[in-house]
């Protein structure tokens, strides 16, 4: 068997979650058009008959500002240590920017890097020429290979590519697991996933779901159908944690409309998940400073004693 583990990395909005969803066939990690969307680490398995590739996909690079932004940087950093190859991924419709440049240059002599140049249905033939001969300027970088996350292409190239840095060993996990997200992690992902979708540009995406509860009962009732076990039922009670008072008027909408609108369509991807009818309560609070609050980015999920 051949393993390994492949570190996703970039720059925020670069297209790695899209890339690392469809790798594995499974939506292990959201996506939104907003920078910064992913900010923990995340599994994504990819298993055949002869070969089990482990993915990690990370938050986009930046500057961090915050507690919050650390501890993102810092599971950057923590999911490049003991890896066979970094994919970097490269947003080709914006083209190679400063940060690029800095990060393979820094890394390079470190560690093998495969560069995976997205978002190639976005661009002409000539914008794909002149990213790469960039890209090939840039002294040790192993492979080179043009791809479209969104639609797949080229993706068999990309892991060929891959292939010969994986080592002879064990498999890992079993076969039929794509990742190592629990249940809750999803549930809140999703939520905050609709969340971004839904609201426009006014509202910055600083936002964060913190689940109050998450309980399986096994007397379901009620009109609605839904694929899987009829008689079991899923509460949730979550908050949508926002910085202002004025953030928070947007999310509720006119009447509660867009907080409905958020709570239906996170509860159409939840039941696909859980398997059984969801019944989502959500609402909305404001805390000016959660991204500097130690205890309540633990209580979210970003704990820096997860990282080492
Ligand atoms: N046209 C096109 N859009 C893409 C492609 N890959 C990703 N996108 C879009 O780019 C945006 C960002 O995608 P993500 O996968 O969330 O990017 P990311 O690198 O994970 O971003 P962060 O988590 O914020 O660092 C989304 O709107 C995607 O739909 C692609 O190959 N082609
Ligand atoms: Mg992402």
């Amino acid at each position: 068997m051949k393993t390994g583990f492949i570190c996703i990395v970039g720059l925020p909005n670069a297209g790695k979650s899209t890339l690392i969803n469809h790798l594995v066939g499974e939506k292990v990690a959201i996506v939104s058009w907003r920078p910064n969307t992913t900010r923990n680490r995340i599994l994504g398995i990819v298993t055949t008959e002869d070969s089990q590739i482990v993915f990690i996909d990370t938050p986009g690079i930046f500057k961090p500002k915050n507690k919050l932004g650390d501890y993102m940087m810092q599971s950057v950093s923590f999911s490049m240590k003991d890896i066979e190859a970094l994919l970097y991924v490269v947003d080709a419709s914006k083209g190679m920017q400063k940060a690029d440049y800095e990060f393979l240059e820094q890394h390079s002599k470190e560690i093998p890097i495969i560069v995976a140049v997205n978002k190639t249905d976005t661009i002409t033939r000539e914008t794909l020429f002149t990213v790469l001969s960039k890209l090939n300027s840039v002294q040790g970088i192993k492979e080179i290979v043009p791809i479209s996350a969104k639609k797949g292409d080229n993706l068999e190239e990309l892991l060929k590519v891959i292939n010969p840095f994986l080592q002879d060993g064990i498999q890992l996990y079993p076969d039929e697991m794509y990742t190592d997200n629990t249940l809750r992690f999803m549930v809140s992902e999703t939520i905050r996933e609709k969340t971004l979708y839904l609201l426009n540009k006014e509202v910055p995406h600083e936002l964060s779901v913190s689940i109050n509860t998450f309980e399986f009962r096994e007397d379901a009732k009620g009109k609605r159908e839904v694929q899987g076990d009829s008689k079991r039922l899923c509460e949730i009670n979550a908050d949508i944690v926002c910085e202002r008072q004025s953030q928070k008027a947007i999310i509720i909408g006119k009447g509660g409309s867009m907080l409905k609108k958020i709570a239906t369509e996170a509860r159409k991807d939840i039941e696909e998940m859980v398997g059984c009818k969801v019944f989502l309560e959500l609402f909305v609070k404001v805390d000016e400073h959660w991204r500097d609050n130690d205890y309540l980015l633990r209580e979210l999920g970003y704990n820096k004693k997860d990282l080492k």
